[in-house]
């Protein structure tokens, strides 16, 4: 049976209210890749979290009569909570309490398909769990007897922290050895273009990655469905590169995750070009755009030329508004053409609007991939032109 969950979200003076709903409705899409039912958000408007039960005593009491009487399983905050705030509100809902990170840490534990993948999401989860250890702990606190185990004042929980450490440096080992055999291989295909896809999970990457490569990669509409970089030669005309299927960012990623997939991301790091596939359809695609170019920045990919790749444009809602010249245009009311010069001047790449479902402009996105391509091929091997 499914579970079944209640959201929880805090606006504070820095957040507005919209901006909240719209974090709230991305928690239910990842309570529901984890398998879960949102039955209910609730937020309330504080200037700063309550130190002892997050929300204020009031809403609390609301939302614990909610929880009992409404079959409640999973209560699912937007915000990491402290030890204290955790225990207590474990105590007054009676029931699982998780944040955004352990929702994504376990979506990844259930997606992760390689060895590398899996080894980076139980990396990430002792990570995770090691500064957290003391509030599991604190009520259960004890001597560990037993040989080799035995020193001064050692604790269960300190002899935990060991064996967590012990393990996070053996996973890191693993990591490294199986990179490694990742840098062999991408160096034996240097003499390629590569390319990778870039983006906000559930943009659509690997939707076209299939439709360029006809590959068969798993595309759903559930964030971070692929964990794992594929990688595929794709020809268009004549011209051979390789493109790349890459983990999709999403806003406010545990760090420990980030960490533990940077790997996954060489592969963009060593790329020629990248393509940021972009979801018009969904409202906060600016803020999507604004989260992953702060991630290539941050994994030093910021200095490789990138198209931005706006998809989904079958699902793109244009409000026909009267012409009066008071309505200040919103995301709403933008055409695409107005979208199209705003971006263009805006960040000076090149964009293309496309639907990789419908194929809606492909001519146009082959015809730009060809060319870039060409001119990067040039440029690296100038002598070696027989190509084209
Ligand atoms: N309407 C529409 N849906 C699309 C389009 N491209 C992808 N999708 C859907 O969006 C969801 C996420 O796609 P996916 O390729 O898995 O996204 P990824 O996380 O970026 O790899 C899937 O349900 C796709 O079918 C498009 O052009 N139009
Ligand atoms: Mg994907």
């Amino acid at each position: 049976m499914k579970e079944r969950a209640v959201l929880i979200g805090l606006i504070t003076s820095d957040i507005s209210k919209e901006l909240i709903e719209e974090y709230l409705l991305e928690l239910a899409f990842l309570a529901k890749t984890a398998g879960a039912d949102t039955i209910k958000s609730f937020t309330q408007k504080l200037p700063h979290p309550d130190k002892s039960t997050f929300l204020g005593k009031g809403k609390t009491a609301e939302i614990s009569e909610f929880v009992k009487s409404n079959d409640i399983s999973l209560v699912i905050f937007d915000d990491e909570l402290s030890p204290t705030q955790l225990r207590n509100v474990e105590k007054i809902y009676g029931c699982k309490i998780l944040d955004r990170n352990n929702l994504i840490l376990d979506i990844f534990a259930t997606r992760a398909q390689t060895s590398k993948a899996r080894t980076q999401v139980e990396l990430a989860q002792y990570q995770y769990l090691l500064p957290r250890l003391t509030r599991m702990w604190t009520h259960l606190e004890r001597q560990k007897g037993g040989i080799g185990m035995r020193g001064p004042g050692e604790t269960q929980i300190e002899t935990d922290r060991r064996i967590i450490k012990d393990k996070i440096s053996l996973l890191k080992k693993k990591i490294k050895k199986i990179d490694k055999q990742g840098f062999t291989q991408r160096k034996q295909r240097h003499q390629l273009i590569r390319v990778s896809l870039v983006g906000y999970t559930n943009a659509g990457k690997s939707t076209l990655m299939n439709q360029l490569s006809k590959a068969e990669i798993f595309a759903e509409d559930k964030l971070f469905a692929t964990l794992d970089t594929t990688v595929r030669k794709v020809v268009i005309e004549n011209l051979p590169f390789l493109l790349t299927d890459t983990v999709g960012f999403i806003r406010k990623l545990p760090h420990e995750l980030v960490d533990s997939f940077k790997s996954t991301l060489d592969e963009v790091r060593e790329s020629d070009l990248l393509l940021h596939v972009v979801d018009i359809s969904n409202k906060s695609f600016e803020d999507h755009i604004k989260t992953v170019d702060k991630t290539i920045l941050d994994i030093g990919a910021s200095d490789i030329p990138s198209i931005i790749i706006f998809n989904k444009i079958d699902n793109y809602k244009f409000v026909e508004k009267e012409d009066d010249d008071l309505t200040e245009k919103t995301n709403e009311n933008y055409s695409l053409k107005d979208l199209e010069s705003t971006w263009m001047s805006k960040i000076n790449t090149e964009v293309i609007f496309i639907s990789s479902t419908q194929k809606y402009n492909f001519d146009i996105l082959r015809n730009t991939l060809y060319n870039k391509i060409k001119d990067l091929h040039i440029k690296r091997y100038p002598y070696n032109n027989l190509l084209y």
